[in-house]
């Protein structure tokens, strides 16, 4: 694999079997044409944010090396949500899914497209994301908001805990 770039990938689902979910999604990232995985954090339950009448949620994170240029990985993380049932005309933002594959970092680069923004907008200020990658990238840095592993400090953790 050539030029690889490290990234990182969110994983997160509360409809249906969501450990098994992610369990499989982490198969399948690791499938992916010119990416390897690196790391897989354990699985966490979390308390849905942002719209709390629903299950709570399972989250984890994904470390990879990938050739892919950052529209190609998100179109093949798109498609790994289909393949698991996932339908967005039928969703509500915020609401339950089977299935949510954030590129949260891809290297150092900063990206504002409609559909890809990179580092994740909220990353920084949401436990569920930042708690599993504190475990597989605590040394990289969310562009303007510093490492990681300091912003995970920096974050109230609420009632997340490993499954
Ligand atoms: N994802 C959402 C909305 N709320 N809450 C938690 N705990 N974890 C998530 O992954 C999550 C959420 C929409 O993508
Ligand atoms: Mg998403
Ligand atoms: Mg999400």
């Amino acid at each position: 694999m050539s030029a690889a770039v490290t990234a990182c990938i969110g994983l997160g689902a509360n409809l249906g079997d969501a450990a098994a979910t992610l369990r499989a999604a982490f198969d399948a990232i690791a499938e992916l044409a010119d990416t390897r995985l690196v790391a897989a954090s354990p699985l966490y339950v979390t308390p849905a944010w942002g719209l709390e009448d629903q299950p709570d949620f399972v989250n984890a994170a994904a470390r990879v090396e990938t050739a892919l240029a950052p529209a190609a990985l998100l179109e093949a993380l798109l498609e790994i949500e289909r393949r698991f049932g996932r339908d967005r005309s039928r969703e509500q933002r915020w609401g339950p899914r089977t299935l949510d594959l954030d590129l949260l970092l891809y290297g150092d680069a900063v990206i504002d497209l409609p559909g890809l923004q990179v580092p994740h907008p909220r990353l920084h200020e949401r436990a569920f994301a930042l708690v599993p990658l504190a475990d597989v990238a605590p040394e990289l840095h969310i562009a303007g908001h510093g490492p990681v592993q300091e912003a995970a400090f920096r974050i109230e953790r609420g009632a997340i805990a490993a499954l």
